[in-house]
């Protein structure tokens, strides 16, 4: 088995993050979900949604976590240890917020296939837990799958590095200076 079966729908969008205690999440949503973007010649965006995250909201992503064909939103709060997930009704509102604890200082969201289900995973890099925390997606209530440890904990990113037709973990693990691979296995 080669290859990775990745999320069928990953649609671009433009986010804006206010900072600060009680931040909001604003999602300007074009009316270019349907429309190529070569065949639009001004585009604009204006604000379509604003969704109260958690504290110091610093990492937004978006992805389609819960596997329904739609792209949903993901803010890692920076000083709230916590996600924000936000899931696409399928017209571009969301329903309310879902908030999941995490390590120290959650400096970026990161989506892959890390189980080859087809639907996207979420991981978040905590760089003062210094771990990654991979959540299992494809449903509307993530489950934490595993947590990998790295040292300083920066980002991370999902693909087969060996080619064995299983995910792999990048991570930058910025207080070791280092990059550190994590080998995907199934049982
Ligand atoms: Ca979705
Ligand atoms: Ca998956
Ligand atoms: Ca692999």
């Amino acid at each position: 088995m080669t290859g990775i079966a990745y999320s069928r729908k990953f649609t671009a969008a433009l986010l804006v993050l206010t900072l600060g205690a009680g931040a909001s999440v604003g999602l300007l949503t074009p009316a270019f979900a349907a429309t190529p973007a070569s065949s639009c010649t001004t585009p604009t965006f204006p604000r379509s949604t604003t969704a109260t995250a958690g504290t110091n909201p610093r990492h937004v992503l978006t992805a389609d976590l819960d596997g329904d064909g739609d792209t949903d939103v993901v803010a890692a709060n920076l000083d709230g240890n916590s996600v924000t997930v936000l899931l696409n009704s399928g017209d571009g509102s969301f329903a309310a917020a879902t908030t999941y604890t995490t390590d120290s200082l959650p400096v970026a969201v990161g989506s892959g296939d890390v189980d080859g289900d087809g639907t996207a995973d979420l991981l978040v890099s905590s760089l003062n837990g210094d771990s990654v925390a991979v959540y299992r997606g494809g449903s509307e209530q993530l489950s934490l799958l595993t947590t990998l440890t790295a040292d300083g904990a920066y980002d991370a990113s999902v693909a087969d590095l060996d080619d064995d037709g299983t995910a792999d973990i990048a991570v930058a693990a910025g207080g070791a200076g280092q990059v550190v691979t994590f080998t995907g296995s199934c049982s």
